[in-house]
């Protein structure tokens, strides 16, 4: 019998490159979707095949973290051996202007999670997408035991999320575990976050269909490794024996303003010309340095990661540049083009 999986976030990065491991190890995976007025599935579309036809092994199931009766009639209905908890309303910056909400997901959500596997009866091995955010003023290096601080309404809630995990680990004694993962990016990363946003700008910018970039803080330290590798880990914690909590990253760190670099330099063009500061993408409190230290999960899941910060930006870059030359038929494609920084049309993000 094949393993069942249930992934929330599954239209997410981490989600779409999650499922393919999964399917690629021959689960059978079931994925959390919220209805949306437009299609939200452009991340996963390429692995989804028709459940009428034979072998279909990737099924779709509408909830939202913030009901929990859903969550229990969903688990009750699949009653899979493992749960990926990746749902979320992840912007940091957003978390500001929304975070009743960001709490009533990020926070909220998981304990929604657990409850109802408790209410469903359900035995499952449960991974919960704990964030490098929840040090966010503690210095680096940062690991398993290094104490909390976090620094925004996103980092308190998933904190909220990290210890209520913990909680029914030792109070119901379930295998729930929490991967504390620092930054990790790919060419599915969402078009707000720093990196695929000066990505993205850099392949408009060299097609000459931009020729700006409004940014924020650019002296920010993050540890960005590869979203498709980091996947790879969060399945492993939850094959070993005992259930326990294990840091990713790639243990470097580098300013937003060197991942600029790196990714300008790619192309030929100097990333001085080009970008401007813009005070909305300011927080009000921002975690300033993030390196982390992934001995244990070397030392205990064998997991060690091979894309670098720098790769990783030239990665990113080439993939947006072909994005951009395909638009209209790659998965990119609903991105209106005279659109492409619009991002600037919303605070913050
Ligand atoms: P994304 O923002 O790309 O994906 C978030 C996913 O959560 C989407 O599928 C989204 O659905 C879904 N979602 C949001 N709100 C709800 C809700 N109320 N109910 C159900 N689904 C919801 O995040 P990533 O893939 O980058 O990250 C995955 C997880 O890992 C997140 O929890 C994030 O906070 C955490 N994390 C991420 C890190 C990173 O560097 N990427 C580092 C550490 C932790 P929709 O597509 O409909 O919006
Ligand atoms: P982060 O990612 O907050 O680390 O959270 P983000 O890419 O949004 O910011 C990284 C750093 O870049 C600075 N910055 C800007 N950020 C954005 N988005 N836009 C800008 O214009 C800009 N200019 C400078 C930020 O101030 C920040 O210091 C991500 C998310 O994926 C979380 O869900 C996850 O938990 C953490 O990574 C680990």
């Amino acid at each position: 019998m094949a393993k069942k999986a249930l992934i929330t976030g599954i239209t997410g990065q981490d989600g779409s490159y999650l499922a393919e491991l999964l399917l690629g190890k021959g689960y059978e995976v079931h994925g959390l979707i919220r209805r949306a007025s437009t299609f939200n599935t452009a991340r996963i579309d390429h692995m989804y095949v028709d459940p009428h036809q034979e072998g279909a092994k990737l099924f779709l199931h509408y909830g939202d973290l913030s009901d929990g009766a859903r969550l229990v009639t969903l688990l009750a209905q699949i009653n899979p051996d493992e749960i990926y908890n990746l749902a979320a309303q992840s912007h940091v910056r957003v978390s500001f202007d929304e975070p009743e909400h960001t709490g009533n997901t990020t926070g909220m959500g998981s304990i929604r999670l657990l409850e109802a596997m408790r209410m469903a009866n359900v035995n499952a091995r449960f991974y919960q997408a704990s964030s490098s955010e929840m040090f966010g003023a503690t210095p680096p290096p940062q690991d398993e035991e290094t104490p909390f601080y976090p620094r925004s309404p996103y980092g308190a809630a998933k904190v909220y999320s990290y210890w209520v995990t913990k909680n029914y680990r030792e109070a119901y004694g379930m295998f729930a575990v929490n991967g504390i993962l620092f930054n990790h990016e790919s060419p599915r990363r969402g078009e707000t976050f720093v990196t695929r946003k000066i990505t993205r700008a850099v392949a408009a910018i060299k097609a000459g269909k931009q020729h700006e970039l409004y940014m924020g803080n650019l002296d920010a330290v993050r540890d960005w490794g590869y979203a498709a590798e980091y996947v790879e880990g969060m399945w492993r914690m939850l094959q070993v024996d005992e259930p326990e909590d294990f840091v990713l990253a790639t243990n470097a760190g580098y300013t937003v303003k060197d991942f600029l670099q790196y990714s300008f330099e790619h192309v030929g063009l100097n990333w001085e010309d080009y970008v401007r500061f813009d005070e909305r993408y300011l927080r009000p409190t921002e975690v300033d340095a993030l390196i982390g230290d992934y001995s244990k999960a070397k030392d205990k899941l064998g997991w060690e990661p091979t894309v670098k910060t720098p790769e990783l930006a030239r990665i990113m870059v080439d993939a947006d540049i072909e994005a951009l030359k395909n638009a209209g038929t790659h998965w990119i494609d609903t991105v209106d083009l005279k659109s492409w920084n619009s991002d600037l049309l919303v605070t913050g993000a």
